[in-house]
C-alpha cells in the first residue's frame, strides 16, 4: 500500500516537472514585417542586439520581409516600435500555444511506430539518443564500410558521435567531405538531412558509387546535443548550449559565435549571455565547441569540402563571415555553390542565393564556417541553409521532411560531385 502511494506521489511529482520544463509558448505572437530600404535593416539589426526577447529570425533569400517571435508581454512594445519608424507590419499568429502543441503530439506519436535502432527519416523527428542509437547499430549492418566514433561530450554529458562512411576498399586517407548537423538545436531539419545523407550513402550506395570512390565521408548530425534534446523536451524554439553563462538569468552560447578564428567581434557577435548570438566568455568555452573543432583538425590535410548544415532562408554561404573581404579561391568555392544551386533549381525550382555570408545575409564572426576555412584550410567551407518550413522556418511538420530533404540531397550531391571532380585525390 505504501508502495503504491508512494509510486503514485511520483507519478505526479514527474508529470508536474513534465509540466512545468515543457514551455507552452500561450500567447506568443508572430509577427511579418516587410521591411523598406536600408534604414529599415539597419533599424532591424538594432533592435535584435537590444531586445533580445524579441526574437528576430533569418529573412528568406530574395525576400524584404522576416518574422518575429514575441512573448505576450512585448507585444504592445514591438507594435509601438513598429508604428514609430513606420515599418509594415502583420499578425502571422496570434497564439503560437497550439501550433507546438500539434508539432509535439504529431512527432511524438509517429515516433511510437518507430522500432529502434531502425529509423524512418521521412516519418518523425528523432532525439539525440535515438539518433545515437541508430549510428551505433550501422557497423553491424556494414562492417566494412562504417565506423562510429566518439568524440567527446556535451556540457550535460551526452556521447558526441560521428560517423565515417567509406566504400570498404581499405585505401586510407582519402581525401575528406565533412558535414555536421544540429549546431542550432531548434533547426529540426538538420539532423533529419544529415541522417538522409548518410542513409544515401548507405542504403542507396548503389546509385551513389562515384561519391566515394576516392573520398570518404564524414558526418555528424548532432552537435548541440544539449539544446537539441532540450527543444524535444523543455522549449522549442531554443537555439543556443545549455551551459549556464556568467548571467544566472541567461543560458547558453552561440556554437557558431565560439570558433576561435577572428572571434569576439562586435560585428557578428556579442558579449551578451542573453542574445541568441552570444560567443561565450573565450572561444571553445562550450565543450561541444570544442568537440567539433577537434573533428575538424583530426581532418586537417584532408578536408575538400566542410559543410554545416542549418535552417532556414535558402542560402549557400561561404566564408567570410566577419570581414567584408573575400577569402583566397573564393570564386573556386563559388563555383561549388553553384552547382548546387543550379541543380536544385532544375530539379525543383527551389532558388538559393549564394555568395559570402557578410554580404548575402549578415556579418558572423567566430561561425565553424570560417573556421573551417582560416584555421583547418578546408578547400570548400559552406554553410547550407535548408529551407523554411512550418510557422517559424525551422519547425516544419513531419509531413514535410521528405519534400525538404530530397530537394536539399540534389544540391548536396552536385556539390560533392563538383568537389570531387575539381579536386581529385
Ligand atoms: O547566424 C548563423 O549562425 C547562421 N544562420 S542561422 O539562421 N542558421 O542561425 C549563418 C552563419 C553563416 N556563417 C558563415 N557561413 N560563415
Ligand atoms: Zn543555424
Amino acid at each position: 500500500m505504501t508502495s503504491l502511494f508512494l509510486g503514485l506521489v511520483t507519478l505526479l511529482l514527474l508529470q508536474t516537472k513534465v509540466l512545468f520544463a515543457w514551455q507552452d509558448y500561450k500567447d506568443y505572437k508572430v509577427y511579418e514585417l516587410n521591411l523598406q530600404g536600408i534604414e529599415q535593416e539597419v533599424l532591424i539589426q538594432k533592435l535584435s542586439r537590444e531586445k533580445p526577447l524579441w526574437d528576430f529570425l533569418t529573412p528568406k533569400a530574395n525576400e524584404s520581409s522576416l518574422r518575429v517571435m514575441i512573448p505576450p508581454e512585448e507585444s504592445d512594445n514591438l507594435i509601438t516600435t513598429l508604428k514609430i519608424y513606420n515599418l509594415e507590419y502583420r499578425l502571422l499568429i496570434d497564439d503560437l500555444a497550439p501550433y507546438v502543441k500539434a508539432q509535439r503530439a504529431e512527432n511524438l506519436k509517429r515516433k511510437k511506430l518507430i522500432q529502434l535502432p531502425h529509423i524512418d527519416v521521412l516519418a518523425a523527428f528523432y532525439t539525440h539518443s535515438e539518433i545515437n542509437e541508430y549510428l551505433d547499430s550501422l557497423p553491424e549492418r556494414f562492417p566494412k564500410r562504417v565506423q562510429v566514433k566518439h568524440f567527446g561530450w556535451s556540457y550535460e554529458r551526452r556521447p558526441l558521435k560521428v560517423l565515417t562512411i567509406s566504400n570498404g576498399d581499405g585505401k586510407r586517407d582519402k581525401p575528406v567531405i565533412l558535414i555536421d548537423g544540429t549546431v542550432h538545436a531548434r533547426e529540426w531539419i538538420s539532423p533529419s538531412m544529415a541522417l538522409y545523407i548518410i542513409q544515401q550513402l548507405l542504403d542507396n550506395y548503389s546509385e551513389n558509387k562515384e561519391l566515394l570512390e576516392d573520398y570518404d565521408w564524414v558526418i555528424m548530425p548532432v552537435v548541440n546535443a544539449d539544446g537539441y534534446e532540450y527543444t524535444h523536451t523543455d522549449s522549442r524554439y531554443w537555439r543556443k548550449t545549455r551551459r549556464p553563462t556568467s548571467n544566472p538569468d541567461c543560458v547558453g552560447t552561440d556554437i557558431n559565435r565560439n570558433f576561435a578564428h577572428e572571434w569576439g567581434h562586435d560585428e557578428g557577435s556579442s558579449s551578451d549571455p542573453c542574445e541568441d548570438i552570444y560567443r561565450g566568455e573565450r572561444p571553445f568555452d562550450q565543450p561541444e565547441s570544442q568537440v567539433l573543432r577537434d573533428v575538424l583538425l583530426h581532418y586537417k590535410g584532408r578536408l575538400n569540402f566542410y559543410l554545416s548544415l542549418h535552417s532556414y532562408g535558402n542560402y549557400l554561404l561561404l566564408p567570410w563571415g566577419y570581414t567584408k573581404e573575400f577569402p583566397e579561391h573564393y570564386q573556386d568555392m563559388m563555383n561549388v555553390a553553384d552547382a548546387g544551386a543550379k541543380a536544385i533549381v532544375h530539379s525543383t525550382n527551389g532558388i538559393y542565393s549564394y555568395g559570402s555570408t557578410y554580404y548575402v545575409l549578415y556579418p558572423t564572426s567566430g561561425d565553424t564556417t570560417d573556421f573551417a576555412l582560416g584555421a583547418i584550410n578546408a578547400t570548400v567551407a559552406m554553410t547550407m541553409e535548408l529551407p523554411a518550413a512550418g510557422f517559424m522556418g525551422f519547425d516544419p511538420w513531419v509531413s514535410h521532411i521528405e519534400r525538404l530533404v530530397t530537394e536539399s540531397w540534389v544540391g548536396v550531391r552536385a556539390m560533392a560531385v563538383e568537389v570531387i571532380t575539381r579536386y581529385p585525390a
